[in-house]
């Protein structure tokens, strides 16, 4: 096949790198659109999201994953494991690093990314490594050191200062992403923008506004189902959802005093569901304990959360 300016590309992109690093924010900007959820909580992310960019001569599915680290427990090593999965899907990857974080602390930056740096100096693919969060460092000349260390860990990458969450710096990523997909003919319509279902995104939104809500550990071992899904013939969408918590105090903590958590955080995904169906939604959610499912095989896979 002959390669000229005016050949389709398409291809598939890993966005790996360590929790926080931004992944799902630079998933959400480089797709125009929401669909992977975003909160200042590390391990936001548990399954493998994808995103569908399309463009004139390109179609390009961007696979977000949960951030790669050292904890220990079932359900971590599934989302270590689910990350390299989809590394080993992909055309191109990309590593995210915080680099405001490592502006900051020098002394993280090997210590954060040593889980990562040996698996990702091993690939085949073209590595990109986007540095994020470019916006929070204020003094530029703070961000030679990072870029200094990251040339060495990755001397085969080419590193992007970025931000994500204002979009500097993301086309010229994309620019070198594209030469590195595969000539190909686009596998989705133009305007889906995920693989994923609604439902699907449906729990993911309730799962944010429950990130967002509970403090300490209580997020991560919070899980979400949607039990009812119901379209009106007046439009609108009736949906139940289900929490899951892995003990009887954990529930008296997302219902709150007097309901009041759990009435704030159906309220805020209700908001974000009206978004997602296009359209009014009425939603109901209840709590249920499940003791400790997050080391329950049977119900992770449910959750498709297990290997
Ligand atoms: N200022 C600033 N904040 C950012 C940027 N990118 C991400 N953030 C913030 O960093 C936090 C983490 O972002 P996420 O996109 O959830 O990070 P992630 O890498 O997907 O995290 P996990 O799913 O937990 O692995 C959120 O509070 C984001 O708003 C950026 O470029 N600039
Ligand atoms: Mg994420």
């Amino acid at each position: 096949m002959s390669t000229n300016e005016t050949s389709f590309r398409f291809g598939t992109v890993a966005l790996l790198g360590p929790p926080n690093a931004g992944k799902s924010t630079l998933l959400n900007t480089v797709l125009g659109q929401k669909v992977a959820i975003v909160t200042p909580k590390p391990q936001t992310t548990r399954n493998q999201i994808t995103g569908i960019r399309t463009e004139e001569r390109a179609q390009i599915v961007f696979l977000d994953t949960p951030g790669v680290h050292r904890m220990k427990g079932r359900m971590n090593r599934f989302l270590n494991l689910a990350a390299w999965q989809a590394v080993e899907r992909a055309d191109a990857v990309v590593v995210l690093v915080d680099a405001d974080l490592y502006a900051r602390k020098p002394a993280l930056l090997d210590k954060e990314l040593a889980p990562l740096a040996e698996g990702v100096r091993r690939l085949a693919q073209p590595v990109l490594v986007a540095v994020n969060k470019t916006d929070l460092v204020r003094d530029k000349a703070a961000l030679l050191p990072v870029m200094r260390a990251l040339g060495e860990l990755w001397p085969q990458a080419e590193l992007f200062p970025v931000s994500a969450a204002t979009g500097q710096g993301v086309a010229e990523l994309l620019d070198a992403v594209r030469p590195a997909l595969p000539e190909g003919e686009a596998l989705f319509p133009e305007d889906q923008l995920s693989t994923l279902s609604l439902r699907f995104l449906a729990a993911e939104a309730i799962r944010e506004q429950l990130f967002l809500a509970l403090r300490q550990e209580l997020p991560y071992s919070v899980a979400v189902e949607i039990e009812q899904w119901e379209e009106d013939e007046d439009g609108l969408t009736r949906i139940g959802g289900l929490i899951w918590v892995g003990r009887d105090s954990h529930k008296a903590m997302v219902i709150g005093k007097g309901g009041q958590t759990l009435k704030a955080v159906g309220q805020a995904a209700r908001q974000e569901l009206k978004a997602l169906v296009g359209g009014k939604v009425h939603l109901e959610l209840w709590v249920k304990v499940r003791r400790d499912w997050t080391e329950d095989p049977h119900f992770l896979r449910g959750l498709g959360l297990g290997d």
